[in-house]
C-alpha cells in the first residue's frame, strides 16, 4: 500500500467535476486501499478522489470505525432540519469554519463490488458524506462561509499555503518526526 500526496487549495483539480466510475477495476481497488491508508495517516474521517489528484467519482469515509467506500454517490433526500458545526478539510490544513448543512441525508451509491446501496445518515456521518460529495463536484466547505468568514479563512490560508509547494501536501510517515512542523523538516 502507499501513502498518497494530498492536493491543497489552489490545485485546480479540487474545483473540477469528477467522472462517474463505470467499472470497478483492480486499479480502482488499489486506489481505494491507498486512500484509506492516507486518510488514516492524516487523521481524517473522509477523503475524496480529487484530494489525491484523481478524477473518479469516489470517496472513502470512516466515522466511528465503520469504513465505507462510496462510488458515484447521489443525495436522494435531505432533511429540512439543518445543523451548524465546525468543519476542516485535509486539503485546507489548519483552516476551520462553521457550516450549516441538512442534519440527515439518504445517499445512493455503489460499493466496491459495483453493487448499489442506500445509506441513511445522521450527525457526523451525514456531515462527512455531504462534505465528501461536495468534493466530487468541485465544492469546498469554505464556499458556504459568509463573505467575512470566508475572507478570514482565506487570509489564514494565505499564511499556510507556502508550506505546500506545487499545492502538494506530503504526509509524514516517520512517527518520530510527526510532531515536527512541516517547515522544520529538512
Ligand atoms: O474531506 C476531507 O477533507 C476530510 C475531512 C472531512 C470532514 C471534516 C469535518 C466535518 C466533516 C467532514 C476531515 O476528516 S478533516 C478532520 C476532521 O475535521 C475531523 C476528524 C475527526 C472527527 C471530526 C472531524
Ligand atoms: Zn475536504
Amino acid at each position: 500500500m502507499s501513502i498518497l500526496e494530498i492536493r491543497v487549495l489552489g490545485d485546480p483539480i479540487l474545483r473540477e467535476e469528477t467522472t462517474p466510475v463505470e467499472h470497478v477495476t483492480t486499479e480502482l481497488r488499489t486506489l481505494v486501499k491507498n486512500m484509506f491508508e492516507t486518510m488514516y495517516l492524516a487523521k481524517g474521517i473522509g477523503l475524496a478522489a480529487p484530494q489525491v489528484g484523481r478524477s473518479e467519482r469516489l470517496t472513502v469515509i470512516d466515522v466511528d470505525d465503520n469504513p465505507i467506500v462510496v462510488i458515484n454517490p447521489e443525495i436522494v433526500s435531505a432533511s429540512s432540519a439543518k445543523g451548524k458545526a465546525e468543519e476542516g478539510c485535509l486539503s485546507i490544513p489548519d483552516v476551520y469554519g462553521d457550516v450549516e448543512r441538512p442534519s440527515s441525508v439518504r445517499v445512493r451509491a455503489l460499493d466496491l463490488e459495483g453493487r448499489p446501496f442506500e445509506l441513511d445518515a445522521t450527525e457526523l456521518l451525514a456531515r462527512c458524506l455531504q462534505h465528501e460529495i461536495d468534493h466530487l463536484h468541485g465544492k469546498l466547505f469554505i464556499d458556504y462561509l459568509s463573505v467575512l468568514k470566508r475572507r478570514s479563512a482565506l487570509s489564514k490560508w494565505t499564511k499556510e499555503k507556502d508550506k505546500y509547494p506545487g499545492f502538494i501536501r506530503r504526509l509524514e510517515t516517520d512517527p518520530s518526526r510527526s510532531h515536527e512542523h512541516p517547515d522544520e523538516e529538512l
